[in-house]
């Protein structure tokens, strides 16, 4: 044993650098910017959105302070809890400023900002529809949300004929109605409730955002994307996969540290900074389990309950990647990589380093699996809560 921890040791060592290039290969995936720009009057519902988006609760450390008249013409920031790439920004809606949309667009900055998303809680007014015809002049993509329709359909629901599907319908209409009035061409309007992530447009709204993204700021927006849905959890999970190949061809320069009973080293740092990357990306880090119980009422202990990778809920060191490692070592799959390499031509690096690629490509793949397992096992537990 005292061998084998002597060997961790030497191999952190000589192998800086390349622990230095699969850094820097995470840290490029984390380190794309989105700046996302949240406006409409005040009173709208911007802070609210802006922290639902962002799945912090309002009454959070780290949240934007609801229900506060603004009276600044102060653009406020606020990251995303685990990924501090995405910025929300909240501006100051144009009449507080009361300043005409060219000069305010000016005067927030626009350039740095991805998409503006315009917020209203009722009709959109002549403001609204003057900044989005002003955005759509800098060639950047504004969405309109329409807040707070879970008051609408309280207020509705008392009546007689009451339909969900139609009272939605109504409001949707209005608003089209309303943008057209003022020349604002085939708006789209997404229905949401900052209260319910989970209901309405808000799945659609983030969908379309994703869509209308270039591929790499795509990424980035999925991956903070709260993992309440089974399709969520699985795009997820695909673009995690994508990212495989890219680190095992670094995980080739890397001098492997052994792993006893089997034949091959695995590349732990690589491990374990993928396997970070995937439990926050899945919201099974501590602190994103926390949100959801504390959102969805559900107690810490319960989530934590239905966990099965050993993974998450977990800080990801090197001795805990070690010890899962071992663990499954043993399984069927893992040690058949000798066979795979077989069949997987890798050109130009030592075999053992090339073996120790596979079997690391191996082990990242059933880290990705388990985790996605338990990410689907917590929206199971959350999902069937809401029921
Ligand atoms: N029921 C409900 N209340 C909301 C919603 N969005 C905002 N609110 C409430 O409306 C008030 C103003 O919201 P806030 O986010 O501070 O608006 P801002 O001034 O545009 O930032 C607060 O009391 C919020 O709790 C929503 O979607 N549904
Ligand atoms: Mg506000």
């Amino acid at each position: 044993y005292w061998m084998f921890e002597e060997t961790i040791k030497i191999t952190d060592n000589s192998s800086d650098v390349a622990a230095a290039r699969i850094r820097e290969y995470l840290e490029s995936k984390n380190n794309v910017l989105l700046n996302i720009a949240i406006t409409g009057e005040s009173g709208s519902g911007k802070s609210s959105f802006l922290n639902a988006f962002r799945d912090v609760e309002d009454d959070s450390e780290d949240a934007a302070p609801t229900g506060v008249k603004e009276t600044t013409l102060e653009v406020k920031e606020y990251p995303h809890p685990n990924y501090p790439n995405i910025i929300f920004s909240d501006l100051p809606g144009i009449g507080t400023t009361k300043f005409p949309a060219k000069k305010y667009l000016k005067r927030v900055g626009f350039k740095k900002f991805d998409f503006f998303i315009i917020i209203s809680a009722d009709r959109f007014r002549e403001n609204d529809a003057k900044l989005a015809k002003e955005i759509k002049k800098t060639g950047k993509n504004f969405y309109f949300v329409r807040s707070k329709v879970d008051h609408n359909l309280r207020d509705e629901q008392r009546k007689k004929d009451f339909s969900q599907e139609k009272t939605l319908a109504q409001i949707r209409d209005d608003c089209v109605k309303s943008l057209k009035d003022q020349g604002v061409e085939s708006p789209q309007v997404f229905l949401v409730s900052s209260h319910d992530i989970h209901l309405y447009d808000f799945p659609h709204l983030r969908e379309t955002l994703e869509r209308d993204l270039p591929e790499h700021k795509r990424d980035v927006l999925l991956l903070s994307s709260p993992s309440i849905f089974p399709d969520i959890i699985e795009k997820k999970k695909k673009v995690f996969r994508r990212q495989i190949w890219g680190l095992t061809a670094l995980s080739g320069v890397v001098a492997a540290v052994p792993v006893p009973g089997l034949s091959v080293g695995v590349d732990l740092a690589l491990l374990v900074g993928a396997v970070t990357r995937y439990v926050t990306g899945f919201g099974l880090n501590v602190a994103s389990l926390k949100r959801t119980a504390s959102r969805t009422g559900i107690p810490y202990d319960e989530l934590k309950a239905v966990l099965t990778s050993q993974l998450a809920a977990e800080h990801i060191t090197h001795d805990l990647i070690m010890k899962v490692v071992l663990q499954v070592s043993s399984r069927a799959a893992l040690m058949a990589a000798e066979e795979a390499f077989r069949f997987i031509p890798i050109v130009g690096i030592p075999a053992s380093m090339a073996l120790s690629a596979v079997t690391t490509y191996k082990f990242l793949k059933l880290f990705l699996d388990l985790l996605a397992e338990d990410a689907h096992r917590v929206s199971d537990k959350v999902l069937n809560k809401n029921k």
